[in-house]
């Protein structure tokens, strides 16, 4: 069976392009610094994001890792949201492997953290106190419903961070999410940032790996925290091949993504018992519920529509997450809206 897989963008498969560029790639030993396809998506990257160096790694868990363990020494405390990826769905590495600690601040329906609640959870001088280091933005925000933070914002959190000799680290794991659906220049959203993890294998649709970029002198801190963690690749240029082509094809085709995401969400809407998260789609994601009359809960619906040929990921008892991307069409649209509206009127 066919499956429309809306469950995440990381369920992209790469495309013709990349497979091409991956089985012409040029690598060499990374760990030498010598694999010239990563050197590229490095410089690449780092031009892209506005910053001085990239660091191709694994995955966006690991390029957060690295940053905060970089920036952060054992004891040391990040303020970041109670709904950041990092702190819900990273298996608590920063604390089980770095020993550093976790402010959590209550994010905002719109993915921010309020100005002054960061203020004042920086710790003073006081032997008792963890010291505080780094400041954590996540854009878009994934668990916010795909919200997509401003530039005004993000210069106000770095601006405030550096006021008290902190630092700003930025998951940006779908930031070209961001930029397109702001129709504002990436470089822009980062600038704030000490540093920002973004990630090839979502909505660019490439196969494996993020870039984490900041100054020289982090990206050398991080390299040594990358090869710790044992994400020191080799020949991994035959990944960095697709990061390219994703970088120079995917990118400006998201707003697709979001035309599409905006008209399946408008679909699913009009069928009765789906109630729309308020404001949803912001991006690629969309988040609906169940309305209160229906008697099933999110999990045995997602079940009746995998068995229909559409995966939806749930999201809470009554809530689900449907994410657009790359190989999800026009006709896998209007399909989905048909299924989901068979699958609730069934029961
Ligand atoms: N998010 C995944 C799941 O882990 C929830 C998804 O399906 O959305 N930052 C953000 C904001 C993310 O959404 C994710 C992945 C990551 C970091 C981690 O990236 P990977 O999966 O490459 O480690």
């Amino acid at each position: 069976m066919k499956f429309i897989d809306l469950r995440s963008d990381t369920v992209t498969v790469p495309t013709p392009d990349m497979r091409e560029a991956m089985a012409k790639a040029e690598v060499g030993d990374d760990v030498y610094g010598e694999d010239p396809t990563i050197n590229r998506l490095q410089e690449m990257a780092a031009e892209r994001m506005g910053k001085e160096a990239g660091l191709f790694v694994p995955s966006g868990t690991m390029g957060n890792l690295a940053a905060i363990l970089s920036h952060c020494t054992r004891g040391d405390e990040v303020i970041l949201g109670n709904k950041a990826h990092t702190f819900l769905y990273e298996a608590g590495g920063i604390s089980a492997l770095g020993g550093v600690h976790s402010y959590q601040l209550p994010n905002q329906p719109d993915g921010t953290l309020v100005l002054e609640e960061i203020e004042a959870a920086i710790r003073p001088e006081n032997p008792h106190f963890p010291i505080t280091r780094l400041v954590a933005l996540e854009n878009t925000h994934n668990r916010c419903g795909g919200v997509a933070l401003t530039v005004a914002y993000t210069r106000a959190v770095g601006a405030l961070a550096h006021q008290h000799g902190l630092k700003l680290h930025l998951d940006g794991a779908r930031i070209f999410n961001a930029a397109v659906s702001q129709g504002v220049p990436v470089h822009a959203l980062v600038e704030p940032a000490d540093s920002v993890t973004f990630c090839l294998s979502k909505a660019l649709s490439a196969p494996v790996g993020s870039v984490l970029c900041g100054s020289h002198e982090f990206i050398d801190r991080a390299l040594r925290i990358r090869k710790q963690l044992g994400g020191g690749m080799r020949q991994a240029g035959i990944l960095a091949a697709a990061g390219i082509v994703a970088l120079e094809t995917m990118v400006d085709r998201l707003a697709e993504d979001h035309a599409r995401a905006k008209r399946l969400a408008a679909g699913l809407a009009s069928i009765p018992g789906v109630i729309l998260d308020p404001g949803s789609p912001f991006t690629n994601m969309i988040f609906c519920s169940l309305s209160p009359e229906l008697p099933w809960n999110a999990a045995d619906v997602a079940k009746r529509l995998a068995q229909q040929g559409v995966k939806v990921g749930d999201a809470g008892r009554r809530r689900f997450r449907l994410v657009m991307h790359y190989w999800v069409g026009d006709e896998d649209v209007k399909q989905v809206i048909e299924v989901f509206t068979q699958v609730l009127k069934q029961g």
